[in-house]
């Protein structure tokens, strides 16, 4: 695997897709962990303000922070380790593993950005990992407009509309997806049974330890800490 070339796409874009990666037989198992820790039908923990205002459906898990260090393997790959230090630099930190589970028939999440833009050498980076397949009839396909994470804040507008030159990303089982937290993404909505994705999300050094606690949708900035929209947009 070439982690020069997959950096240098990464910078161009604002993401690289490794598609097939991991081994179906740990994908299997740390999704059988994932599904035992929620089951189909876990209630939200954010609250109903978020929920409607930021058309987003997904329920958090940090299994690290329960002592559930199942996914370290993955965490410690050396794929992951490597390509990690390319794009960020040698000082780079883990910032923590977090699963987001939606269930059926939920909205996915509206077009947003992890953390505010303004300081470009601050931002998350998102290593994510599906342990199944998103395929058009489970939905859940994740959407990024290429080279955004370059363009500064996500324009105002309607929080899940159609933006030009979307790419639509359909990650099979394994499939390893390096995002910038800049970089505008979304995700459809669930129609199948359940949608999981595990990201292991990093930064550059100098990034401070709640660089995600703010969060930028299209019609306003909401911080998670204190559950409040902090800027209301449109
Ligand atoms: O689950 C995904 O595919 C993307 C989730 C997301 O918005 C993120 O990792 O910041
Ligand atoms: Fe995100």
């Amino acid at each position: 695997m070439d982690v020069k070339k997959l950096a240098e796409q990464f910078w161009a874009n604002g993401y690289v897709v490794i598609e097939e990666y991991f081994a179906a037989e740990l994908m299997d198992q740390l999704n059988n962990k994932i599904i035992t820790h929620f089951g189909m039908d876990p209630n939200f923990e954010h609250n109903d303000e978020f929920l409607d205002k930021s058309a987003t459906e997904v329920v958090p898990w940090f299994p690290e922070r329960e002592g559930e260090m199942a996914f370290r393997e993955v965490n410690d790959d050396p794929l992951m380790v490597n390509l990690t230090k390319e794009i960020l630099g040698d000082d780079w930190n883990e910032l923590y593993c977090m699963i987001m589970f939606s269930k059926k028939g939920t909205k996915g999440q509206a077009w947003h950005q992890d953390c505010p833009p303004e300081n470009k050498a601050q931002y998350n980076l998102n290593r994510l990992v599906y342990t199944h397949d998103i395929t058009d009839e489970i939905g859940g396909q994740t959407l990024v407009v290429p080279g955004t994470h370059k363009y500064g804040e996500i324009s105002a507008g309607v929080p899940d509309e159609v933006i030009e030159n979307q790419i639509v990303l359909k990650p099979k089982k394994g499939t390893v997806v390096l995002l910038h937290g800049h970089c505008w993404h979304r995700v459809l909505p669930i129609t199948g049974t359940y949608r999981v994705s595990t990201n292991f999300r990093a930064m550059p050094e100098g990034t401070p330890e709640d660089i995600t606690d703010i969060a930028v949708y299209r019609n306003m900035r909401y911080k998670f800490s204190t559950s409040e929209v902090v800027e209301e947009r449109i």
